[in-house]
């Protein structure tokens, strides 16, 4: 099998040396340039030049090294399966950012820096305990549901919110009266949902209004996720306290963008869980053995639902 490597340019030998230590060399070939007609498979990167998958005639699967979708689901070019990216490393950072981002707010970590610029000895305050704190999970997915289970495991109660109704180790719910229901109980509230026609401007006015005045925002999921405008307009009307942001509808965020000047908004440059060669390879090898073999392919995009 032929299989095309169409990443950013400084990862294709990396990704052509992981992939054949996990093949046989004798069941694929891992190229960085081929003839479209002969090509059966493309590991492909939202970044990468490729856009029209038309002179792909013999294509059988794309894979995603991303695991958000939305900037390839949509290409009508695309009449192949594609599959997204599920990994352990993406699973890792998810957790550790969000994690980290909740526990660093919890701890005053930038109140008590700035105390210690002022030699300001105030031990005043009482931080807040994980198990009087509520993490609301919106998108309990692959990533969704990791984080979840790592925020009950340090104790904060976990509430999560999806498409559909789920049995998880902490309570979850569906249906949009549910969710707004749910954003009133929650101190943080991190979206991790896909882009999609559904999810455009979920972050809106309403969303806001339903959550907490003394909560924080984090959305480590898309961009697109946002209502830009309502997020202002909150943090103005003190309507939640502040927002932890990895995405953005416009990336990099340009420099002009109000978000930059803003105490209360905490900005990261996607860098929330990154696609890393090790732990990708293993999913993407599983994936080519399977298409081999003839057996089912994981992690594949319902591009009805566009995730
Ligand atoms: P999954 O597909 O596993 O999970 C998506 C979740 O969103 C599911 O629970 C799904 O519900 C829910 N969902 C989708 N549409 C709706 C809707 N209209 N209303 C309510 N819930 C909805 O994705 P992952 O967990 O793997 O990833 C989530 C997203 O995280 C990615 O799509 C990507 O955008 C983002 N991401 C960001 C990264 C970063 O560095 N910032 C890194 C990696 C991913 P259901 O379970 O019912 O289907
Ligand atoms: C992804 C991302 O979707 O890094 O994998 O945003």
């Amino acid at each position: 099998m032929k299989v095309l490597i169409s990443t950013h340019e400084d990862r294709v030998t990396t990704y052509i040396k992981e992939l054949s230590a996990r093949t046989s060399l004798k069941e694929f070939q891992f190229l960085k340039n081929a003839a479209p007609k002969e090509v059966d498979v493309i590991i492909y990167e939202p970044s990468s030049s490729l856009q029209n998958f038309q002179p792909f005639e013999n294509l059988k699967l794309v894979q995603s090294i991303w695991a958000g979708v939305d900037s390839i689901e949509g290409n009508k070019t695309l009449k192949a399966p594609l599959a997204r990216m599920v990994d352990a490393g993406l699973v890792e950072g998810m957790r550790e950012y969000v994690l980290g981002h909740v526990l660093a707010d919890q701890l005053a970590v930038s109140t008590y820096k700035t105390r210690q610029d002022e030699c300001n000895w105030d031990d005043s305050e009482w931080l807040p305990l994980a198990r009087n704190t509520t993490i609301g999970i919106i998108g309990t997915g692959n990533l969704g549901t990791a984080v979840g289970n790592a925020c009950s495991s340090l104790g904060f109660q976990v509430l999560g919110w999806a498409r559909t109704a789920k049995q998880l180790d902490f309570p979850t719910f569906h249906g949009q009266d549910a969710l707004y229901e749910m954003l009133g109980k929650c101190d943080y509230v991190v979206t991790l949902l896909p882009a999609t026609s559904k999810t455009h401007d979920i972050i809106d006015k309403q969303f806001l209004a339903a959550m907490k005045s003394s909560a924080t925002l984090m959305n480590p999921g898309r961009g697109a996720l946002l209502d830009e405008d309502a997020l202002l307009d909150a943090l103005d009307n003190c309507a939640i306290r502040k927002a932890v942001l990895d995405v953005f509808k416009i990336e990099p965020l340009p420099k002009n963008h109000p978000f930059w000047a803003r105490s209360d908004i905490l900005i990261t440059p996607h860098i929330a869980a990154k696609s890393r060669v090790e732990t990708a390879c293993d999913t993407i090898a599983d994936n080519l053995i399977r298409l081999k073999n003839g057996d089912e392919l994981l992690h594949l995009v319902d591009r009805n639902q566009g995730y």
